[in-house]
């Protein structure tokens, strides 16, 4: 069984650690996708980690999971409060989808407490920092290992 698993990333998560770090930390999105990929290498999980300012490239990657992986662990950021596009492409995906925020949502605007992703999400991280993927992948593995049984 596939142990292939999307680590998506929405709009302007490339400038993590560059900017605003008394929210989001000060950790690359460079540095997150080199932790993913130790921790998915001791969890005998394979990694494609993606980040995108537009849509339909999320959009995309998600429809290329269907085929392709056994789960997803997505960051949509300002799509997470907007986007039915994403909810219905995730809506398609048929694996575990682990929803990730570096922030504490819940703690800061109204606009960003409702998340259209989380219909979808088996499982939501926010608050953690950057820990959250690691947390995610981490469940993600579980969730297969069981499922493998
Ligand atoms: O806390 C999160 O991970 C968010 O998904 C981040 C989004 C925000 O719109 C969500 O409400 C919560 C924003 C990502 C922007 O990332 C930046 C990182 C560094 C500097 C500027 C933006």
């Amino acid at each position: 069984m596939s142990r292939l698993v999307y680590v998506l990333n929405g709009p302007n998560l490339n400038l993590l650690g560059k900017r605003q770090p008394h929210i989001y930390g000060h950790e690359t999105l460079a540095d997150v996708e080199r932790d993913c990929r130790a921790l998915a290498n001791e969890l005998g999980l394979e990694i494609r980690f993606h980040q995108s300012n537009r849509e339909y490239e999320l959009i995309d990657w998600i429809h290329e999971a269907r085929d392709a992986a056994a789960g997803i662990v997505m960051n949509p950021a300002a799509f997470t409060h907007t986007s039915v596009a994403i909810l219905d492409a995730l809506n398609t995906f048929e694996g575990p989808v682990i929803e990730v925020h570096i922030s504490n949502v819940h703690k800061r605007e109204a606009f960003r407490h409702h998340s259209f992703v989380s219909q979808r999400a088996d499982g939501v991280i926010a608050g953690l920092g950057t820990q959250g993927y690691l947390l995610g992948l981490r469940r993600l593995a579980r969730l297969l290992d069981e499922k493998k049984g």
